[in-house]
């Protein structure tokens, strides 16, 4: 009989595990941004639509964009162990416009000092472009998921875009381009997922030895 409540222990376990809750954002100031492009929005990226997308300005000449290095800070109702980050790339007429290279940094407190962007970033990863044409990708966009080191504690989360699927790298010396096309970046939708708590791990823990008493009765 020990050896059954084990089975059922790993089991509940193993479940407990691969369930991950997506963490709830800051309901004041949910996401932040170094730009925003004037025809998107920052709601974009929270609503659940697919095919609406937050934009950076852009570093142009012909649209007066400034924003050489964009970034998105996501603030978490709380601080979380946070298992994963799972993205939709920009959908738009040109998805060469999506993020390719990002690095990724988190604060206990919510701020990110200015030196931050240029500090060694907690990992990084690339995203694939929502399609593959110049104009009108063929579908909608597609999660990619990138896990945290194991153990990550954050209140917020700050995303470095390094370059776009135009070929632009974000760079402070970075040279302006006549049309924000270029030198922008965006994502349809970002989402994050947190590491279960010991405490419900123990709850479900719990709750298997007693279905286990149930049945043995
Ligand atoms: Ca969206």
């Amino acid at each position: 009989m020990y050896r059954v409540s084990f089975v059922v222990l790993v089991c509940v376990c193993m479940a407990a595990s691969a369930w991950s809750a997506t963490i709830p954002l800051a309901p004041d100031n949910p996401v932040q941004a170094s730009s925003t492009y004037r025809t998107s929005n920052l709601g974009n990226l929270l609503d659940e639509s697919l095919t609406t997308n937050w934009m950076s300005e852009g570093y142009t000449t012909g649209e007066g964009g400034t924003d050489r290095t964009p970034w998105l800070i996501y603030n978490f109702d709380d601080v979380y162990t946070v298992d994963s980050i799972t993205l939709y790339n920009f959908y738009g007429g040109e998805s060469v416009r999506g993020v390719r290279a990002v690095d990724v940094y988190v604060s206990l407190d919510g701020t990110f000092d200015a030196s931050a962007m240029t500090s060694t970033p907690l990992f990084s990863f690339e995203l694939q472009m929502n399609g593959t044409a110049w104009v009108d990708p063929p579908v909608l966009p597609y999660p990619q998921t990138f896990e945290f080191p194991d153990g990550t504690q954050a209140l917020s989360v700050m995303l470095v875009f390094r370059s776009n699927w135009f070929g632009y790298t974000f760079e402070p010396d970075a040279p302006p381009t006549e049309w924000a096309n270029i030198s922008t970046t965006g994502l349809s939708r970002v989402n994050f997922t947190a590491v279960p708590e010991p405490a419900t791990m123990t709850l479900l823990a719990l709750g298997g030895l007693a279905l286990l008493r149930r049945g043995r009765r």
